[in-house]
């Protein structure tokens, strides 16, 4: 299989997680808005669907990845990103163990985990994680049980302790994403703020300029 377009433009800036409830749309609609906005990344993200139904959905989201040349991660399920050949999958502290799933995955696929401390953060790339979602930054209602929150403090002290990309999860909005960029995050992973706003593509654009915006003065 071709993996050469994984290789995308600044791949972590932008990760849309879709999410049928809050969207009101199915997960290949989401993505598909997403993309034409350019997201970098579509993670799929499904807590109650059946397994057929997720799988599906995945094959449809990574064919339409491919076309946008953005990379395509399943949250969660190991099997689906391998029979979607996704770009990647997903792992919690509550999924498989990231040193069981590396190596079951095909060379060249990415392995993503959530953690929420320095100390997931180090075992995470201790593991073999190609990037670490970091949060929640910010209070959120897209997840239930979720950890206390890790403020812009907590992307700081991630950053000086790993050489992981970091993406900020958890309450990112528009206009959070100056403070959490200057903080040393690598991009934003956003499920309420874009895919809940009923202007998804509008919303990624936006979410794009303001990330870019923000990289190019902290170069400076
Ligand atoms: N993991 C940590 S916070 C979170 C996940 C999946 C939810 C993020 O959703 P939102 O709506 O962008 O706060
Ligand atoms: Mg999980």
């Amino acid at each position: 299989m071709d993996r050469s377009i994984a290789v995308v433009k600044a791949p972590f800036s932008l990760c849309v997680i879709t999410d049928e409830q809050i969207s009101g749309l199915r997960h290949r609609e989401v993505a598909v808005q997403a993309l034409e906005g350019g997201a970098t990344m579509i993670q799929l993200r499904d807590k109650e669907g059946d397994l057929r139904s997720l799988y599906e959905e995945a094959v449809a989201i990574r064919q339409l990845c491919r076309r946008y040349k953005s990379l395509f991660i399943v949250n969660d399920r190991l099997d689906v990103a391998l029979a979607s050949e996704a770009d990647g999958v997903h792992l919690g502290q509550e999924d498989l163990p990231p040193e069981r799933a590396r190596p079951l995955l095909h060379p060249g696929m990415l392995l993503g985990i959530s953690t929420h401390s320095v100390e997931e953060a180090r075992a995470a790339e201790a593991a073999g994680a190609d990037y670490i979602g970091f949060g929640p930054v910010f209070p959120t209602a897209s997840k239930a049980g979720t950890r206390p929150t890790v403020g812009v403090d907590g992307i700081r002290m991630v950053k000086a302790a790993v050489a992981l990309p970091v993406l900020a999860i958890g309450g990112i909005t528009l206009e959070r994403v100056p403070e959490v960029v200057h903080a040393g995050a690598d991009g934003v992973a956003v499920i309420s703020a874009i895919v809940g706003s009923g202007r998804i593509t509008a919303l990624c654009r936006q979410f794009l300029s303001r990330i870019h915006e923000r990289l190019a003065q902290e170069r400076h």
